[in-house]
């Protein structure tokens, strides 16, 4: 299904009043700090973030899976979902394919279709972490950095293959996250590991087109227990410079170790050009895929500004990658995205907010208090009409969930599908 644009303009007719006075008053403000509103609106409305397509139906635990009704059984479902997300909120032109769940039977049908909702395709993702029905080979011990090299074979040949669909759909970069790892000390040599891995992504490497990125994902710890071969940012780092100048660092923020200061590794990554792809989501324990912003929203602001820092003054990085790496349990999919967007564009915002130049100064004042007030300035700003200004300016919703919920698209989706259909690939 599609938003008719009658009726999404009709939704809007019903805020628009109210989001005027918030957003004249934001405005005055603004303006009288010195920012530049239309800048800032522009960099929002740029601002774009993938949509897996795997995050689309319900996901689940190992405890049980609690299917969403209407959720999309086919890729070209898949596209549509993301349509509808990105009609509305404007931010969700980008979607990324996780292969082989979802290989495309008509390549050109599916490009055109994802043409006609104003979606590109971003990376795409490789799957050596189950078992493929008649593989040859088993990944239960690993995929790249497996002992036996028919495994690390299919493995490869597997990742080239992803590369050549995502080739033919326009997507320029490869992101692969291994499982691989060990359950129990003594299970694997982790030298070894390491360097069939280094020599497995170097095989790869070898087949990316000239324009294409590589990015190297890390993880430390799950599905494995005691190890993972790219467990830090410091092992996918060293994989990167070791494969060349087209491979990266790809920082998931559920990846890490609780307290685990990831706004200082995206500095340390920007600083030497490395960090080529990211993935949103937030986290309570470990790498909970919940939605983004809605643990540790400070968190968020703080890698933002780190991100804005290195978009404004490290031209060696280039501009990364974004996505959403979230799973619904209990949400309808589509409206956990949307506030996941949200919280990403806020965020964003609030880190274009902070005043560089006087942080700057307070920093080489050492006016500790100082630095603190300019950051939590920007951060306490309500920044919501600006997002509101921005869906506006390219013809979104003011308010994407309320007329997610307004136009009944839910209950469209399920007319259309019928109650039981199954998110494909799960
Ligand atoms: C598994 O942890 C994971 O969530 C990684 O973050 C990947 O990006 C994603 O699955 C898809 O392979
Ligand atoms: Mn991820
Ligand atoms: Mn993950």
């Amino acid at each position: 299904m599609r938003i008719d644009e009658n009726r999404l303009e009709d939704a809007n007719k019903k805020s628009i009043a109210r989001h005027n006075e918030h957003f004249d008053f934001l405005a005055g403000i603004m303006t009288n700090d010195g920012h530049d509103i239309n800048a800032i609106l522009q960099k929002l409305q740029d601002f774009q973030v993938a949509i897996p397509s795997w995050a689309l139906g319900a996901g689940g635990t190992r405890f049980g899976r609690f299917g969403f009704q209407g959720e999309p059984a086919n890729l070209e479902q898949k596209i549509d979902d993301i349509g509808i997300l990105h009609k509305l909120t404007q931010t969700a032109g980008a979607v990324s394919l996780h292969i082989p769940w979802d290989v495309p039977s008509d390549y050109d049908a599916i490009k055109d279709l994802a043409k006609s909702h104003d979606i590109v395709f971003d990376a795409v993702n490789s799957n050596t972490f189950q078992d493929q029905k008649n593989a040859k080979e088993s990944y239960k011990y690993g995929s790249l950095s497996n002992t036996n090299s028919a495994v690390r074979e299919q493995a490869i040949a597997h990742n080239v293959d992803v590369i050549k669909i995502g080739d033919r759909l326009g997507s320029k970069s490869l992101t692969v996250w291994l499982a691989d790892g060990t359950n129990f000390p003594g299970q694997g040599n982790f030298q070894k590991a390491l360097s069939h891995t280094e020599d497995s992504l170097k095989e790869i490497y070898k087949t990316l087109p000239n324009d294409w990125k590589l990015f190297i994902e890390y993880k430390p710890y799950e599905p494995n227990f005691y190890s993972t071969v790219i467990q830090d940012w410091g092992t996918s780092f060293m994989l990167a410079n070791a494969c060349g100048d087209k491979a990266y660092t790809l920082v998931d923020l559920g990846h890490h170790l609780p307290n685990t200061n990831i706004e200082q590794i995206v500095s340390t990554l920007m600083l030497k050009g490395k960090l080529g792809g990211f993935h949103f989501n937030d986290s309570k324990y470990g790498d909970d895929d919940l939605t983004v912003g809605s643990v540790k929203p400070y968190a968020l602001f703080l890698i933002f500004n780190a991100l804005v820092y290195g978009m404004e003054n490290n031209p060696q990085n280039p501009y990364p990658a974004w996505m959403i790496d979230a799973s619904h349990n209990v949400k309808d999919p589509l409206e956990d995205l949307i506030q996941s967007l949200e919280a990403i564009q806020e965020a964003y915002a609030k880190a274009l907010l902070v005043d560089q130049k006087a942080l700057t100064l307070a920093q080489q004042n050492h006016d500790v208090v100082k630095c603190q007030e300019i950051l939590q300035d920007a951060y306490r700003t309500d920044v919501r009409p600006l997002l509101e200004k921005a869906r506006l300016n390219r013809n979104g919703a003011i308010n994407p969930i309320e007329t997610y919920r307004t136009l009944k698209i839910r209950e469209n989706l399920i007319k259309e599908r019928g109650a039981d259909s199954v998110a494909s690939g799960l």
